[in-house]
């Protein structure tokens, strides 16, 4: 009996595409995740202001997603959908503050995480650095998919750069004399070199460059130097430590010879925040909190040098398009709960882009009001029921939908809602039908 398990489970696994038994293991997957940074912050796209060349060159071997959005302008939201590939409202996850709004920042017991299924595939799964998907044993990471997890779990709020916390195995430990994002890099290098035999799946979610900002003065002091202010100059100091880190592990990919066999993804969560300084960003109208392109736009890279494609994508690529995308790449299952987002994996093997659904963004501080802060776009069309307030809202939003043309109009300075009433009711319509949808589901009871 014993025998034949064993016979029909190797002829099951001999007919998984890419997993025959005399195979190599699967292939590897990295998603790096910065906080808060914003495009401009990379030298490639900055005319040389920051100091980025690990960042830049990664950037030249993959594939870079031109028009990439984020799934939220802040911060939990942005992760639950890269997640989950669903809209935050669906998550449960919908403010930021996971001790004083629990219930809103909690991602739904029964949502499937990309850490699930590629668990559920036999991959090592690892998170390292920000979760800031729940607070408490039921939304700990590590039982969202995450076998391993060294970061935070708890209260996002870390101290500083030089004096934190982290959650590893279980236990806290106070690190006083290491730099964290240095720290983090150095946990994703070790959780690379244990599991280089078996595919993995790591999550680098990085803290920098949120606040408190932070680096050592000696760095910040050759951004000051070149005219930056003091906050900003911290800033990009911060970026260029973040650049060296993710330098360092990929090095250390090259070392393990596993580079040829390891999807490197990297994103923002968000826009720049506008309470850490000025910040160069091509003159996008908004940062983070609004749901303008300043707000939504980030970094967005497949690197997988020999496999997939390298170059530049028009295609506007949305954080719920990631799930749909790495379960065609790797042959991953799907959630029992239906994706927003679309697959865009031939496109990554060189074929087309698939067509772009309509996307949606909302964002206000606490329980939603689907009146603000809220985008939708179609195709190059977006209309925007503006932000009022960064602070907890009372009351609708009176203020009129806004619509603009986004080739001829990047910067989203010219309304055109008096000159196309038809298409801006469409929109609003559609905005009004979506909002219903998801917030009936994001108040589902969970058992
Ligand atoms: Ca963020």
């Amino acid at each position: 009996m014993r025998l034949l398990v064993l016979a029909c489970l190797a002829v099951v696994i001999a007919a998984r595409p890419g997993f025959a038994v005399s195979a190599p293991p699967p292939p590897n997957v990295i998603l790096i995740l910065a906080d808060d940074l914003a495009l401009g912050d990379l030298a490639v796209l900055n005319g040389g202001r920051t100091r980025t060349p690990h960042l830049d060159r990664l950037i030249a071997s993959g594939l870079w997603f031109d028009r990439a959005t984020s799934a939220s302008a802040v911060c939990a939201p942005a992760r639950a959908a890269l997640l989950t590939g669903r809209y935050p409202h669906r998550t449960g996850v919908v403010s930021l503050n996971m001790r004083t709004e629990p219930a809103l920042t909690r991602l739904h017991r029964d949502e499937t995480t990309l850490a699930d299924l590629f668990a559920a595939r036999g991959y090592r799964t690892g998170l390292v650095g920000k979760w800031h998907l729940g607070l408490g044993d039921e939304w700990h990471p590590r039982r969202r998919g995450f076998a391993e997890f060294a970061g935070f779990a708890g209260d996002d709020n870390i101290g500083s750069y030089d004096d934190f916390s982290l959650e590893i195995d279980g236990a806290p430990r106070r690190f006083t004399d290491r730099y964290l994002t240095d720290e983090l890099t150095d946990r994703a290098i070790d959780f690379v070199r244990r599991h280089r035999a078996a595919p993995f799946f790591l999550h680098l979610a990085h803290y920098a460059p949120h606040r408190p900002l932070g680096a050592p003065a000696k760095l910040v002091q050759t951004y000051v130097d070149r005219g930056f202010p003091a906050n900003t100059a911290t800033v990009y100091a911060m970026v260029e430590i973040l650049d060296r880190g993710i330098g360092a592990l990929l090095a250390a990919l090259d070392e393990l010879g596993l580079r040829g066999r390891t999807l490197v993804i990297f994103a923002s969560d968000n826009g720049p925040d506008p309470l850490a300084g000025p910040r160069f960003n091509h003159e996008r109208r908004g940062a983070k909190y609004d749901v303008f392109e300043g707000g939504i736009r980030v970094p967005l890279l497949f690197s997988w040098p020999g496999t997939l494609a390298a170059g530049r994508s028009e295609f506007p690529a949305h954080f719920t398009d990631l799930l749909p995308t790495l379960a065609d790449l790797f042959g991953l299952g799907r959630p029992a709960l239906p994706t927003d987002g679309v697959s865009f994996a031939a496109h990554l093997r060189g074929g087309p882009a698939p067509a772009a659904p309509l996307r949606f963004w909302q964002w206000n501080r606490a329980e939603p009001n689907y009146t603000h802060n809220l985008a939708v776009r179609d195709g190059e069309w977006k209309l925007v029921r503006p932000p009022v307030t960064r602070n907890q809202i009372k009351g609708d939003s009176g203020a009129a939908p806004m619509l603009f043309h986004l080739p001829g109009d990047p910067k989203e300075s010219t309304d055109l809602a008096a000159r196309h009433p038809e298409r801006a009711a469409r929109m609003r319509a559609a905005a009004e039908a979506w909002s219903g949808e998801v917030e009936r589901e994001r108040r589902r009871v969970v058992p």
